[in-house]
């Protein structure tokens, strides 16, 4: 590379990313195939438009590009629709709202710091701006609360329910959700991108057939490059006409909201990336490793509880851990200051009712993807869970982190980042 600085950048976050271990729950290790589409020339291509109706010349390749990964997308997820252009997570979400309703229609869905997302109506985000967001969260247990929300779908009438979460560590019940939706008359939008993969493995029950749109992002759970899928069922009708807002036209709907509603050019080194990894999430040894990442979310689980440590709902069934940390006498931020310093990577988050403020909350979020993609099994949990116990109870020793950190570098060169030896 010519560009010494740069270069220097990206060799020294891939040995961070090689030395420690990556424990937020929303990050994965992609396969170096998937890396390989994503650095292609791919990227140099404009094709505004959709496979067979681009407004640019020179489309023959990038149309398959696209063919396969939409066919791919909807063989994986069980849907007949599928619109892979999202830029990504937040983007995808604002198109489906930009195509199920209308400024100052009310929307609903979880509070973020329950455990949502800033585009599920949060209100300094544009999905609690130009909308009449609705916040429902979960109950004081951490579940979610599936009386109160059908409560406030009773009441507020929202023209559509987002459920998905960034920090929830249980499973969603689908059909629930889908009574409350009807009982209102609202579209049902399932945001599962951070239990894509485990959906896709078995290992959550999924959302197909029963939300009317699907969201995800590819690049947590499911390993692939950052980016997005909305899914849904039918069959697009004629581009150039405004379809109706009725369920049977949401495949037109979606891609109307794609564009010419909110973006431009596809970008097309990402689209070929997201066929990469969705054709490897088709494998069994992808099912195998979905089902892994619960066995090893569980394992470290059990072993927390064990030291004391107070999860959110006591445990999870899912990818990820909620820990509250006010018993250990520490904050959120503290703590993954010093896991960060022993060389584990958390983030601070808040924990249901937290009574400290979002920026300085009293918990952190962890989880076992990326961990999982190494190789890591439920034996290696063991340890990893003596590692952060110690670097939390030790969180101002620098030199106990240091050496924790040390015996990482050392452990983890048995498990190395796809692709390497
Ligand atoms: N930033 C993602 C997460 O960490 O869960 C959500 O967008």
């Amino acid at each position: 590379m010519q560009d010494k600085e740069i270069e220097a950048l990206i060799t020294a976050e891939t040995n961070r990313q090689r030395n420690g271990l990556e424990m937020i729950p929303s990050e994965n290790h992609t396969s170096q195939d998937v890396l390989t589409a994503l650095g292609s020339r791919l990227t140099d291509k404009y094709s505004e438009g959709y496979p067979g109706k681009r407004y640019y010349g020179g489309c023959e390749f990038v149309d398959k590009v696209e063919n396969l990964a939409r066919d791919r997308a909807k063989a994986l997820f069980g849907v007949s629709h599928a619109n892979v252009q999202a830029y990504s997570g937040s983007p995808a979400n604002q198109a489906i709202y930009f195509a199920l309703a209308d400024p100052g229609d009310t929307v609903m869905g979880l509070e973020l710091y329950f455990g949502g997302h800033m585009t599920h109506g949060l209100k300094v985000n544009f999905s609690g701006t130009i909308y009449n967001s609705v916040q429902y969260r979960t109950g004081h247990d951490g579940y979610m609360d599936y009386e109160g929300m059908a409560d406030m779908a009773m009441r507020e009438k929202p023209k559509l329910i987002m459920v998905g979460a960034t920090a929830y560590p249980r499973i969603f019940d689908w059909q629930k959700l889908r009574k409350i939706a009807d009982a209102c008359g609202a579209f049902l939008v399932a945001d599962i991108s951070h239990i894509a993969g485990l959906i896709v493995a078995g290992a959550h029950p999924s959302p197909a057939g029963i939300a009317d749109v699907i969201m995800t992002t590819t690049h947590k759970t499911l390993r692939g490059p950052r980016g997005a899928l909305i899914l849904c069922n039918g069959n697009p009708s004629n581009p150039l006409k405004k379809p109706e807002r009725t369920k049977e036209n949401l495949p037109s709907l979606i891609d109307r909201a794609i564009i010419p509603g909110l973006q431009g050019g596809p970008h097309n080194h990402q689209t070929a990336a997201i066929a990469v990894a969705l054709r490897e999430a088709a494998t069994p040894e992808f099912k195998a490793y979905g089902h892994q990442i619960v066995k090893n979310a569980k394992r470290l689980a059990e072993n927390l509880n064990n030291k004391g440590y107070q999860l959110v709902t006591g445990g999870t069934d899912n990818h990820l851990l909620l820990i509250d940390l006010t018993n250990k006498g520490l904050k959120g931020a503290e703590a993954e200051d010093a896991l960060s310093k022993a060389g584990i990577t958390v983030n601070k988050n808040t924990v249901p009712y937290d009574p400290r403020p979002p920026f300085d909350p009293s918990g952190i979020r962890m989880g076992t993807p990326a961990l999982t993609t190494r190789g890591l099994k439920e034996a290696e949990m063991d340890q990893v869970a003596a590692w952060i116990d110690t670097a939390i109870t030790s969180a101002s020793d620098d030199k106990k982190l240091a050496k924790i950190h040390q015996e990482i570098t050392a452990f983890t060169k048995a498990f190395p980042l796809p692709g390497e030896k």
